[in-house]
């Protein structure tokens, strides 16, 4: 019974690491600007009522579009998106209803026909109305 247990335990390792790994590569792959469908992912974030998480995103490619996708998956805690260009200018601020959906997910284009700013953008996600710890990826 122990040896299982021990056997599942190393398997939980294994399954975290691979986890990590591949949220690194899609990092990768936004960073050297290889993919015109611009996103991020990224895990394992947590976030209390009032509390202010900065994240930072580079975009160092030509594109006219990005897709930022915060995911908390509870609907009964709302979380709020600021989007920051490369200048810190504020470009938008979403809350959960912003893509039509109450439904965990804020999922927001921010789009500029001529083309947005390259540089690293900054998006603030706020603990608008948490109850205990939400954790989320954006
Ligand atoms: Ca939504
Ligand atoms: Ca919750």
């Amino acid at each position: 019974m122990k040896r299982i247990a021990i056997a599942f335990l190393v398997f939980l390792l294994c399954v975290s690491v691979a986890g990590a790994k591949s949220s690194e590569t899609a990092i990768d792959a936004v960073s050297s600007g290889s993919n015109g469908d611009i996103g991020i992912l990224s895990v394992g974030y947590t976030i209390t009522q009032g509390q202010t998480n900065w994240h930072g995103y580079p975009l160092y490619t030509s594109t006219n579009s990005m897709t930022i996708d915060l995911n908390w998956g509870d609907r009964s805690d709302s979380l709020k998106l600021y989007v920051y260009d490369p200048n810190d200018n504020l470009v938008g601020v979403y809350y959960d209803s912003a893509d039509g959906r109450i439904n965990g997910r804020t999922l927001v284009t921010i789009y500029n026909s001529n083309g947005l700013q390259q540089g690293t953008w900054s998006l603030a996600v706020y603990g608008y109305s948490v109850a205990g710890t939400e954790d989320y990826s954006i």
